[in-house]
């Protein structure tokens, strides 16, 4: 295991319905374990008890929700999970895998929804400290009919996933948007392949950016 006392990473995974995050994660945190890393797998919203509430109430509200309360209610529970979850794990020496992560909120809320952009990045900046960023962040991108069959596969939809096409439409161009103008942080990966192939490149990008681990 690594040594207490050095901050372990946080690598984000983010994209639109059914891409694939929680698959990705499970394969990405077997292999680091298997070099002996500790591993923390989390998601947003989510993480400690209160994100789950606030999950439960965000994804399936008694009313509609205004994208600005969604925002609010997604920093609030990021907040939560940076402090009982993310930080506490990072200063373990864990190597942290977010099932999700801010660019969601920017993607969904602001690209998608009419949550302003200044609101956002001033949300961030006072939510979210600097040295709280993700050291990557993997976005996988997949076609939005076939990433909202996979999660309609698999039963009752949420209150996003029962948007429509053009909402989710605007949330995938909404991550590539933030891909190509963060290249240093983020990667954008095909997640319209078998789970085994997106997840022997994820490992290449991990052993490529962090320096964790050889590849395949
Ligand atoms: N949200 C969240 C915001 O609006 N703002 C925010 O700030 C934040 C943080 C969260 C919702 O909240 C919104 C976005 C979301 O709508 P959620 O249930 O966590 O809700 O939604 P998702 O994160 O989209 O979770 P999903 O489980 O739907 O998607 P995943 O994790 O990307 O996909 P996964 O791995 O669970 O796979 C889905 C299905 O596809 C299959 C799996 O077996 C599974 O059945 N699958 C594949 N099939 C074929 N080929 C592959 N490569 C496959 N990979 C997985």
């Amino acid at each position: 295991m690594k040594d207490a006392g050095e901050r372990g990473h946080l690598i984000s995974f983010e994209g639109g319905e059914g891409a694939g995050k929680s698959t990705q994660i499970k394969y990405l945190k077997a292999y680091l374990e298997t070099l002996s890393l500790s591993v923390t797998a989390t998601r947003e919203p989510g993480g400690g008890p209160t994100g789950e509430a606030l999950r439960q109430l965000v994804l399936h509200p008694p009313a509609p929700l205004s994208a600005a309360t969604e925002a609010l209610i997604m920093f609030a529970a990021r907040r939560d999970h940076l402090d009982l979850v993310i930080n506490p794990a990072r200063a373990g020496g864990a190597v942290v895998l977010t099932d999700r992560f801010y660019d969601s909120t920017e993607a969904y809320q602001v690209a998608a929804g009419d949550f302003a952009a200044d609101r956002f990045k001033s949300l961030l900046h006072a939510v979210v400290l600097k040295d709280e960023n993700p050291s990557l962040t993997i976005i996988l991108d997949l076609d939005v009919e076939v990433g909202l069959k996979r999660a309609a596969d698999r039963g009752t939809m949420d209150a996003f996933e029962s948007r429509g096409r053009a909402f989710h439409d605007a949330v995938r161009r909404g991550f590539l948007a933030i891909a190509a103008r963060e290249p240093e942080r983020c990667v954008v990966v095909d997640a319209d392949r078998e789970p085994g192939a997106v997840a022997v490149d994820i490992r290449t990008i991990v052993a490529a950016r962090l320096g964790i681990g050889g590849g395949t």
